[in-house]
């Protein structure tokens, strides 16, 4: 215990310890447990960067170059010839699924997981439920089973893998499904202190994304992986349904361009959506949030028109086993990012206020940096963008169905199909389940083919 004491004095952080009289033996020994976890260099080091005086550097941005959605030419050829690269990589069983689910979906406002929030138009499919359909699609398609690594972290983990039991894990074998926690650690006040949300209790956050790599060599399953005969990570995030873990598109384009790392973007709707977009700053790939792109550049067109930055990123990539290792070998090799969050925060009193902290995340797009080759490729957004993050609006749910049955309607048109009933909004009343369709062409492929009728719409499964 003193020698507790004395470590936190000596790193400014005797303060953890000011209502300790007050604390019951049980409270004493959670604080205890709780700070022993504590890597107190890292958060001396968070610690110097907060306190550090801000550098304004102006790195030159300039595009990233796009393999484009709809090739032509040479790039068609090439598509084909990472098509079945792609496809052979699956069957010999060498891609190995990573869904990252450990955030708190406080903007969506939705209690639990957010795997769990259901979005399928008419069967109430959750986000979790999308994901499982898509990875038992691909199995049975190159009839071989994959592993899928799910990340959670502390506050949804116990809740996340109850609901993957009761739901008898969508189909899919328990065996091949993988859960790892994301390591949470100390959010910092403005003076460099640790936030204590409570007289015993420190207030932790996930270390963000890019503690998916870290958790995934800490918890031994980038080992076992690897042992597997897992090479290439497909990594995806819980909040868009339409993302599409075992495209051999994507796949064979990365495995032909020898690459470490390699994204996926869509078009940016327009100069003013508020996404990232993927670009070199001073030579160096990387994402460059909206609000770090000068005016100037967020407008620029090419010479067809289009915006100059447009790579939105969807948070979709493909990484090598033994980049994850080079990346995690004696601790993450990304840089922090700060958040300024409002947390609680017990005061000298002992009263809960809310202040302004700071948490801090790294991000899995920080290490495109460290890539000698990456592939970016653009694709569709009716296809394989639409996440769920706020509650209404743009990113919601009710966008997402709208969008899901969009996609769909236009597959029964494709097939020439009469028009599916709609509801009293006008919005089709249909579904395809990823086993049956993901892309116009398998729908085509599947025709003559009827609709199960469901909830007054169509089901195709
Ligand atoms: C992210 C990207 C943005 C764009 C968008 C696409 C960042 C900073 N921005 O924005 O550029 O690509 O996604 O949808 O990433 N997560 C964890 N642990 C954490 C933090 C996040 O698992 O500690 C997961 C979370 O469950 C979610 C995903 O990462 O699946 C995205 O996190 P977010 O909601 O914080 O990122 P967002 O939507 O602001």
């Amino acid at each position: 215990m003193q020698e507790l004491r004395a470590r936190m004095e000596a790193a400014g952080q005797g303060h953890v310890f000011q209502h300790w009289n007050r604390l019951s033996t049980e409270e004493q020994e959670r604080l205890v447990v709780a700070l022993e976890g504590v890597d107190l260099d890292l958060v001396q080091a968070h610690r110097a960067l907060l306190l550090a005086p801000e550098s304004a550097s102006h790195p030159v941005l300039e595009p990233p170059k796009l393999f484009p959605s709809a090739p032509q030419g040479a790039d068609a050829e090439r598509a084909q010839l990472a098509i079945a690269r792609g496809q052979a990589w699956l069957s010999q069983g060498k891609v190995g699924y990573v869904l990252v689910a450990g955030g708190q979906g406080s903007r969506l406002g939705f209690e639990g997981p957010k795997g769990k929030f259901p979005v399928g138009p008419l069967t109430g499919r959750t986000l979790f439920g999308w994901h499982a359909a898509r990875i038992r699609a691909a199995e049975i398609r190159y009839e071989r089973r994959a592993p899928w690594f799910v990340m959670t972290s502390a506050s949804n983990d116990a809740e996340t893998r109850g609901y993957f039991e009761s739901e008898r894990y969508f189909g899919l074998d328990p065996d091949s499904v993988h859960f790892f926690q994301q390591a949470m650690i100390p959010a910092l006040d403005r003076e460099g202190r640790m936030v204590m949300s409570g007289p015993g209790e420190l207030f932790l956050a996930p270390n963000g994304h890019g503690g998916t790599l870290d958790a995934l060599h800490s918890s031994g399953l980038l080992d076992r992986a690897i042992e597997m005969g897992i090479e290439t990570f497909s990594y995806f995030q819980v909040d868009n349904p339409l993302a599409r873990p075992a495209d051999p598109l994507f796949l064979g384009l990365h495995l032909l361009e020898g690459a470490h790392m390699s994204s996926k973007v869509v078009a940016k709707s327009g100069p003013m959506e508020k996404v990232g977009v993927l670009g070199m700053a001073d030579g160096v790939l990387g994402c460059i949030e909206y609000s770090d792109l000068p005016p100037k550049l967020r407008d620029a067109t090419d010479d067809q028109g289009r915006l100059m930055f447009r790579a939105g990123n969807i948070a979709v990539h493909a990484l090598q086993a033994q980049f994850v290792r080079e990346l995690t070998t004696d601790g993450l090799h990304l840089p922090w990012h700060l958040a300024r969050k409002q947390m609680p925060a017990v005061d000298e009193k002992g009263q809960t206020q809310t202040i302004e902290g700071i948490k801090f995340e790294t991000f899995i797009f920080d290490a495109l940096a460290r890539c000698p080759h990456s592939v970016t490729l653009e694709v569709e957004r009716a296809l394989e963008f639409s996440p769920v993050k706020n509650a209404e609006g743009a990113d919601s749910p009710d966008s997402c169905r709208t969008h899901l049955t969009e996609l769909f309607e236009g597959w029964t048109r494709a097939a020439h199909l009469a028009a599916p009933p709609r509801d009293g909004s006008g919005r089709a009343l249909i579904e395809v389940d990823p086993c049956f369709a993901e892309t116009t062409a398998d729908f085509l492929a599947r025709m003559p083919r009827q609709a199960h009728p469901l909830a007054g719409g169509w089901l195709f499964a």
